[in-house]
């Protein structure tokens, strides 16, 4: 028997909204795993009031950080509906970072309660008690730990907390160019508002079924699979981690795919993937990095299906996208289609004045999907945005004359390698401080499997000599692996131009075809 949930229709809390949008049989299956466990809609409500109500017990101030480092798992996105649930702010953690990387997210907010792997807890927990954490508990992918020990005797009744759209709902670090991370402050308001875009944009239905199978510490998998799954009341295939060859095997029982180009990539090796098994399928949705024309029309090979490119920012959530009903255009590979309704995107100069079609400019952007700012950086968020409010995405593009956004490149110093952002300036000062560096330059090259990736080139102080394998093994015990180069040259001098700036570009030249 379904029971009455207690929202108030001004309740500006997403969880609300989608809780809201449960099929009205809460006995329906609303999740499934590869490893065969179900989940119902009423295991969702039950299991998010379980732990809601013991993030409730523990008298947190308002506004308190949750920070979660843990394995995915059904159980680890209970914990994120739960905390909006509760009116607390989630904070994701990619489960690659290493000591140092937490060391400086959980110093810079200061979260009241850490959860994290079991395995990992005596360093985790040392770092954040150390940094004023007052509870610290264990999640992992077994559906062990205290955390659902504690949560198992807390009420399944909970009263979702009351927030305005204005109220901070997460915060996601994004690395940057220049100095440490930033938290990008997203709101209850900036989330809802660009889940129900993308609900009718890609005419999400109560009957699609979406193979999930995205890590759920970043946008991509968080956000825009989850809510738009939770947001249409559809069943979601639930992998624990990508497996190309067994999401293949289940696209016959799918409607909708979402993932980054590496996942379409390796998903075009495996022999079964056909006409035949994507029969069922409405969409495949791509994003987070550049998508290769020759994956796009391979794809359009094989299946028959023309994967939708859409574009997104962890300030922003998503901003653009190819469109999904035939009347409103054609998708068109290698371009990332219209501004979403509601989204403003301007390609302007370096002056702030709009360019014309076809011409190259900064992309910037204004809606009700933009971020409130970043996390204790009042400076650095207003240097982000224009006089007239626009943020700067630091992302280079051109608009065609039917509106079509294409990006070109990027401003900001950054190498997207299988969907992840790596800057090359955070792993360039933690090489430069090694014994016997004077300097060093990292630079983004082609790769077949990941798109691009990074290759150091390592200039030793005179007179000294440095080991790439031992400069590599130094990152490896330092940095999430995603950041690491896959390749480490010692060179005698780095390439400058007339002002002495590094010529990244001539490196990048020069070491192009090294993977492909
Ligand atoms: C793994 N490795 C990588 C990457 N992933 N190297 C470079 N780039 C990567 N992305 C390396 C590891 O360091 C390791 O190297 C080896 O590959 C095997 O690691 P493993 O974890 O087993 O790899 P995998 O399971 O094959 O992972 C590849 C992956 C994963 C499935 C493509 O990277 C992935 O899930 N990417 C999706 C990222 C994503 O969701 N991005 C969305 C961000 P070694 O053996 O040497 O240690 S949100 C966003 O960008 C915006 C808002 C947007 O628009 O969506
Ligand atoms: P993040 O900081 O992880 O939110 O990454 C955002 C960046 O990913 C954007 O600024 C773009 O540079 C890039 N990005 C996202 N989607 C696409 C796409 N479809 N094509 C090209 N780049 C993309």
């Amino acid at each position: 028997m379904s029971q009455p949930i207690p929202t108030s229709a001004d309740n500006q809390n997403l969880f609300a909204a989608l809780r809201a949008a449960f099929p009205s049989d809460l006995d329906a299956i609303a999740v499934e795993t590869d490893n065969g466990l179900q989940y119902s809609w009423r295991d969702l409500e039950r299991a998010t009031a379980m732990v809601a109500n013991l993030l409730a017990s523990l008298d947190l101030p308002p506004g308190s950080r949750i920070a979660v480092q843990v394995e995915k798992s059904v159980e680890a996105m209970v914990l994120y509906l739960a905390t909006l649930r509760a009116g607390y702010v989630y904070l994701p953690l990619n489960t690659a970072y290493q000591s140092a990387e937490i060391e400086y997210f959980i110093g810079n907010a200061e979260p009241a309660v850490v959860v994290c792997s079991g395995r990992s807890f005596g360093w985790v927990s040392k770092i954040a008690f150390r940094a004023g954490t007052r509870h610290v508990f264990t999640l992992d992918d077994d559906r062990t730990g205290s955390l659902l020990e504690r949560a198992a005797h807390c009420s399944d009744r909970h009263t979702v907390a009351q927030k305005s759209a204005d109220d901070l709902a997460v915060i996601i670090y994004t690395s940057g160019t220049t100095g440490r991370s930033k938290g990008a402050m997203l709101t209850h308001g900036n989330m809802l508002s660009n889940a129900l875009v993308l609900k009718d944009y890609w005419g999400w239905r109560g009957d699609d079924v979406l193979i999930h199978a995205l890590p759920i510490f970043h946008v991509h998998g968080l956000f825009v699979a989850i809510h738009g799954a939770l947001l249409a009341g559809a069943r979601m295939i639930w992998f624990g981690k990508f497996d190309a060859k067994q999401v293949v095997a289940r696209l016959p029982q799918a409607t909708v795919f979402m993932g980054v180009p590496t996942l379409y990539v390796r998903m075009l090796a495996e022999p079964a993937l056909s006409h035949e098994a994507a029969r069922g399928m409405r969409l495949f949705i791509s994003g987070s990095a550049p998508m290769l024309i020759e994956t796009f029309n391979a794809w359009h090979e094989r299946t028959g299906h023309t994967i939708l490119e859409r574009y997104g920012m962890s300030e922003t959530v998503m901003l653009t996208s190819n469109p999904y009903h035939a009347p409103h255009g054609e998708r068109r590979g290698g371009t990332v289609g219209f501004p979403l309704p509601g989204v403003s995107l301007r390609v302007q100069d370096d002056a702030g004045r709009p360019v014309p079609a076809g011409e190259t400019g900064a992309i910037v952007v204004k809606g009700p999907n933009v971020f409130k700012g970043y996390w204790r950086m009042p400076e650095k968020t207003c240097e982000e945005f224009t006089p007239d409010g626009f943020f700067k995405t630091g992302d280079v593009g051109v608009l065609d004359a039917r509106g079509y956004v294409t990006i070109v490149g990027r401003a900001k110093d950054l190498i997207i390698s299988g969907g992840y952002n790596v800057y090359p300036a955070e792993i360039e000062s933690f090489i430069n401080e090694l014994p016997g560096v004077a300097e060093s330059a990292v630079v983004g090259v082609p790769h077949p499997d990941f798109g691009e990736v990074g290759v150091a080139v390592v200039v030793p102080k005179a007179g000294q000599t440095v080991e790439p394998q031992r400069i590599m093994a130094r990152l490896r015990d330092s940095l999430a692996n995603f950041k690491i180069p896959k390749r480490c040259f010692v060179a005698t001098e780095l390439p400058r131009n007339a002002m002495g700036k590094v010529q990244k570009a001539v490196l990048r030249e020069q070491h192009k075809s090294m993977f492909i």
